[in-house]
C-alpha cells in the first residue's frame, strides 16, 4: 500500500507507465530469462558509471546478497532529492518511478552508458519485488522504498552524515512473478560485464562481492530445477576445463575454500589494459599496445590493439559502452584505416614491391586483438539483434583518427611496423599457397566425384532436422556406435586418436588434416566466410568421448576446432556432448547406470550395500557393447546430452577461454584450472 496520497495527474500516468513495463517486460529489457535478470544490474550500474564519466565518482560496489537481491553503491553526488518543478515531486522519485525513453533526465551533455535497452532505473524498480534507495547528500541520509514500482514510503531523512560523504545506494530484489525462469545471479556473468565496464571507464574502481557460498548457490539451483521439473538436457555447459599434462596435479578439490567471493576491477590504462587482457593467454608479437584517441564530428574515439602469434582476429567494438558484436560503422572505419595505413607503410618502406599484390585486411588482422570504443550522441543500433552501430559519422571519425595517429606511430616505431608487416606478408603467402593447393584438390575432387568421407556411416533420412551425427573417439567405440545406432536418423563418424590442436596450427595447415576434412565434408556447411548454416546436414552434432581426462581433452580439441572454423554451430546450439555413464551397478540380474559419484552412492543406498552388489567402473566407451552404448548414451529417450552454449559470455571471454585451454602459455591455464576446479564434476585423473 502506498502511504503517499498526494497524487496529481502526472503520478497516475506514472503508474500506468510502470504497469506497461510489468505487462510487457520483454519490450523494455529484451527478455525475462537469465539475461534480463542480469540486465537489471547493468541498468543501475550504468547510472553510477555515468556519474563517474561526469567526474564525480570513482568507486562502484556491486553486492549479490544471499537472497539474490542486489545492492549497487557509488560515491558520486547522490541522486538529487530536491523538488522537481515540472512534477512537483522530489527528483529522486521521478528517477525511480517515471518511465524514461532512455535519454538523460535533466543535466546537460548526453547519457553515455546505458545497457542495450538503456531504459533506466524506473524499469528496474517496476520489475522488482522491492527496492530501496539511499542517498547521501548535503550532510543528510535520505531514503525511499518501493514495491513493484510503487512508492511504499515517502522520501525520508533517516540520519546525518559528513557533508563530503555523498553517494547513491540502490538495493533491489527481482520479482519472481516476472523472472520465472531463474532468480539466481551468476557471479561470472556479472564479473565479465563489470570487468568490461571498468576497462571502458579508465580509473573507475568496480568491486563485485558475492555473499552466497558455493554450496548455497548449488542448493538454490537444485531447488529451482525441482520447481521447474526435470529436463533431459542442460542448457548451460560453457566451460570445459581440461588440463595439459604438466598441470594435472594442480587440480585439488578446494570447493569451499573461500566463502565470500570478491573481484576488484580498476584499470588506469583503460582499453590498453583490455587489449593486454585479451592477449593474456597468447604471446604478443611486440611489446607495446598501439593506442589512438580523439574526437571528430562529435564522436569520441578510442582504439587500442596489439598482435599476437595466433591466427584469429578478436576485435571487440563498443558504442557508448555497449558491446556491438555485429560491428558496424566504427568497425568498418577501423578496418579501412588499418588496411590502408599498413599497405602505405609497407610500400613506402619497400617491404612489399610496387607490383606485388596489396596486403588484404585479413592478412593484416591475423592474430590481432583490438578494442574500439566510441561515444556518440544518438547511437543507432541496427541489424537483426540491434547489435550493429549504424551511425555513418562513426566510420569517418574512427578512420581518420586511426589513419593519422597510426601513420605517425609506425614512423616513430619502425621495428614494430616491420614485425606487423612481415607477419601480414607471411599470412598472405600461406593463404596464397593454400588457395593454389585447394584449386588442385578441387580439380581432383571433380575427377574422383568428391563425396562424403569413407569412414562416415551416414543416416538415410535426408531431412537435417531429424538427423544427428556422433563424432566418436576411436575405431572400436565407433564400431559399437555403428551397430547401436538408429540408421535412419543417426550418423556415426569415428575419429582416430587425438585430433589436431587448431589453436597452435596455421589454419591452412589444419585443413590438410584428415579428421578435420572429414568433419567439414560431413557437416556440409563450409567454414569461415563461406560458412552456411542452411547447408548443415545434421541438427545435432554430438561429441561422444570417454568419460575421462583424455576424453575431455579430445572434446575440447573438437570444440576449439568448431569455435575457430564454424563458431555459428556453437552459437546456434547445434553442438552437444554425450554423457556416457561412469558406473554400471548389477544386483540380482537387475542393472543400473550411474553418471556421477553422487548418483552411484544414492543408487547403492537405495538397493542396499551388500555382497551381491557388483559395481563396474567404465574406463571408456569401448568397454560397452552396442546394446549398452545405445541404452546409456545414444537412445534419445534415455540419454543425457549437454548442449554447448556460449551463455552470456562475450566473444572476448570465449576467445580467451579457448586460448587459455589450448594455447601455448601454461600459467594462464594453471590459473583457469584453479579457479574452475570446483565446477568440474567427475574429473577422473
Ligand atoms: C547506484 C546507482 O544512480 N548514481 C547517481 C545518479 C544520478 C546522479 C548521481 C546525479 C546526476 C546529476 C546531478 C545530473 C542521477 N541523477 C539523475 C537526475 N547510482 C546512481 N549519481 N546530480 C546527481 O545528471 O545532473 C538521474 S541519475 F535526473 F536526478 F539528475
Amino acid at each position: 500500500m502506498t502511504k503517499n496520497q498526494n497524487y496529481g495527474g502526472d503520478q497516475i500516468q506514472v503508474l500506468e507507465g510502470l504497469e506497461a513495463v510489468r505487462k510487457r517486460p520483454g519490450m523494455y529489457i529484451g527478455t525475462t530469462s537469465s539475461r534480463g535478470l542480469h540486465h537489471l544490474v547493468y541498468e543501475i550500474v550504468d547510472n553510477a558509471v555515468d556519474e563517474a564519466l561526469a567526474g564525480f565518482c570513482d568507486t562502484v560496489n556491486v553486492t549479490i546478497h544471499k537472497d539474490n537481491s542486489i545492492t549497487v553503491t557509488d560515491n558520486g553526488r547522490g541522486v538529487p532529492v530536491d523538488i522537481n518543478h515540472k512534477t512537483g515531486r522530489p527528483a529522486i522519485e521521478v528517477v525511480y518511478t517515471v518511465l524514461h525513453a532512455g535519454g538523460k533526465f535533466g543535466g546537460g551533455g548526453y547519457k553515455v552508458s546505458g545497457g542495450l535497452h538503456g531504459v533506466g532505473a524506473s524499469v528496474v524498480n517496476a520489475l522488482s519485488e522491492n527496492m530501496k534507495v539511499i542517498v547521501k547528500r548535503d550532510g543528510k541520509i535520505h531514503e525511499q522504498t518501493y514495491e513493484r514500482g510503487k512508492i511504499t514510503t515517502d522520501l525520508t531523512v533517516t540520519g546525518e552524515c559528513d557533508e563530503n560523504d555523498t553517494g547513491t545506494s540502490v538495493t533491489f530484489l527481482p520479482d519472481k512473478e516476472i523472472f520465472k525462469e531463474t532468480l539466481i545471479y551468476d557471479f561470472d556473468v556479472l564479473k565479465n560485464r563489470l570487468r568490461e565496464m571498468a576497462f571502458l571507464t579508465k580509473g573507475l574502481k568496480i568491486v563485485l562481492t558475492d555473499e552466497r557460498t558455493f554450496e548455497e548457490i548449488e542448493a538454490q539451483k537444485e531447488k529451482e530445477k525441482q520447481l521447474h521439473g526435470g529436463e533431459n538436457f542442460s542448457e548451460h555447459e560453457d566451460e570445459i576445463s581440461e588440463p595439459e599434462e604438466d598441470v594435472k596435479e594442480e587440480i585439488s578439490a578446494d570447493k569451499d575454500s573461500e566463502d565470500v567471493r570478491q573481484e576488484i576491477f580498476h584499470y588506469e590504462g583503460g582499453i590498453k589494459e583490455f587489449v593486454q587482457y585479451l592477449n593474456k593467454a597468447k604471446t604478443p608479437a611486440y611489446e607495446e599496445v598501439i593506442y589512438c584517441e580523439g574526437i571528430k564530428d562529435k564522436v569520441s574515439v578510442e582504439v587500442a590493439f596489439q598482435h599476437n602469434d595466433g591466427f584469429s582476429d578478436i576485435t571487440e567494438c563498443f558504442a557508448n559502452n555497449i558491446n556491438t558484436p555485429e560491428g558496424g560503422m566504427h568497425l568498418t572505419g577501423f578496418k579501412n584505416a588499418l588496411t590502408k595505413t599498413f599497405n602505405d607503410y609497407a610500400k613506402k618502406n619497400k617491404l612489399i614491391k610496387d607490383n606485388d599484390p596489396a596486403l588484404s585486411g585479413e592478412d593484416i588482422r591475423e592474430g590481432l586483438a583490438a578494442i574500439i570504443s566510441v561515444k556518440i550522441e544518438n547511437p543507432q543500433f541496427e541489424g537483426q539483434t540491434k547489435q550493429k552501430l549504424g551511425n555513418a559519422e562513426a566510420r569517418g571519425a574512427v578512420d581518420s583518427i586511426v589513419t593519422e595517429q597510426l601513420t605517425y606511430f609506425l614512423e616513430q616505431n619502425p621495428s614494430v611496423a616491420r614485425i606487423i608487416c612481415e607477419k601480414a606478408i607471411l599470412a598472405q603467402r600461406a593463404r596464397e599457397a593454400a588457395r593454389k593447393a585447394r584449386d588442385l584438390t578441387r580439380r581432383k575432387n571433380v575427377l574422383e566425384g568428391g563425396g562424403l568421407p569413407g569412414k562416415l556411416a551416414d543416416c538415410s533420412d535426408k531431412d537435417p532436422a531429424n538427423c544427428e551425427i556422433f563424432i566418436v573417439e576411436g575405431d572400436s567405440a565407433g564400431g559399437s556406435a555403428k551397430k547401436a545406432r538408429t540408421r535412419t536418423t543417426q550418423a556415426i563418424l569415428p575419429l582416430r586418436g587425438k585430433i589436431l590442436n587448431v589453436e597452435k596450427t596455421r589454419p591452412e595447415k589444419a585443413l590438410e588434416n584428415e579428421e578435420i576434412r572429414s568433419m567439414i565434408t560431413a557437416f556440409g556447411t563450409g567454414i569461415h566466410g563461406e560458412f552456411n548454416i542452411e547447408k548443415l546436414r545434421y541438427d545435432k552434432i554430438i561429441i561422444m568421448t570417454d568419460a575421462d581426462v583424455d576424453g575431455a581433452h579430445i572434446a575440447t580439441l573438437l570444440l576449439t576446432f568448431f569455435y575457430r572454423f564454424m563458431p555459428e554451430l556453437i552459437r546456434e546450439g547445434h553442438v552437444y556432448l554425450a554423457q556416457p555413464p561412469l558406473f554400471k551397478i548389477e544386483k540380482n540380474k537387475k542393472v543400473w547406470y550411474a553418471y556421477s559419484d553422487d548418483e552411484l552412492n544414492s543408487i547403492i543406498e537405495e538397493i542396499g550395500r551388500d555382497q551381491n552388489n557388483k559395481v563396474q567402473r567404465y574406463k571408456g566407451l569401448g568397454e560397452m557393447d552396442a546394446d549398452q552404448l545405445w541404452e546409456t548414451t545414444m537412445d534419445p529417450e534415455k540419454r543425457i546430452l549437454l548442449r554447448v552454449d556460449m551463455n552470456e559470455s562475450s566473444e572476448a571471454e570465449v576467445d580467451i577461454t579457448f586460448s587459455t585451454l589450448m594455447g601455448d602459455q601454461v600459467e594462464p591455464r594453471r590459473e583457469f584450472i584453479e579457479q574452475n576446479a570446483k565446477y568440474a564434476k567427475n574429473l577422473d585423473i
